[in-house]
């Protein structure tokens, strides 16, 4: 959980950075990419990382955020836009409308109590692991996904090492 706004902030820019460079790294034809004919395309994950951000509102946050049943732009570049946009629009809300005392501010949700603290923490840890979706099947698409957390195969090849298995 956050503790403090400057944490958050700067765990959130540099999280949102790295979103950017998956986003960026998504062609048009490759949204329409998904695992299975019942799954989540590529675009549909993509885009859902835009309109979650729009639940902080409801924390009392009051920025302007992307409906859940928004349509998504057809374009990568479109929902990569998109994706700036909101991000900067929720660390905005957080910096001007909550202080620190705000982040321990606990409501109810799903019949459990939670700490805006945990909520952001969450948002977070939720953002990850969409983009962990989203790298697998740009890898599908045969598109090449950035760096995260750590070297792709394509970096180990290129430093001249053995990529793991
Ligand atoms: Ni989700």
């Amino acid at each position: 959980m956050f503790t403090t706004i400057t944490n958050f902030v700067a765990e959130w820019e540099k999280e949102a950075e790295l979103t950017v460079q998956v986003l960026n790294g998504l062609t048009d034809e490759s949204l329409q990419r998904r695992i299975d004919a019942d799954r989540r395309t590529l675009g549909a994950l993509a885009w859902h990382l835009v309109t979650s951000i729009d639940f902080m509102t409801s924390l009392g946050l009051d920025f302007e955020g992307v409906d859940e049943g928004a349509k998504a732009p057809e374009s990568a570049g479109g929902i990569a836009e998109a994706y700036r946009h909101i991000s900067r629009a929720l660390l905005e809300a957080v910096k001007t409308q909550w202080t620190d005392d705000n982040l321990l501010e606990t409501r109810a949700l799903a019949r459990e109590e939670w700490r805006n603290g945990d909520l952001l923490r969450f948002s977070l840890i939720h953002q990850a692991h969409h983009r962990g979706q989203m790298t697998v099947l740009m890898r599908q698409a045969g598109l090449r996904p950035p760096e995260i957390y750590g070297p792709t195969y394509e970096t180990w090849v290129e430093k001249g090492k053995t990529p793991l298995d």
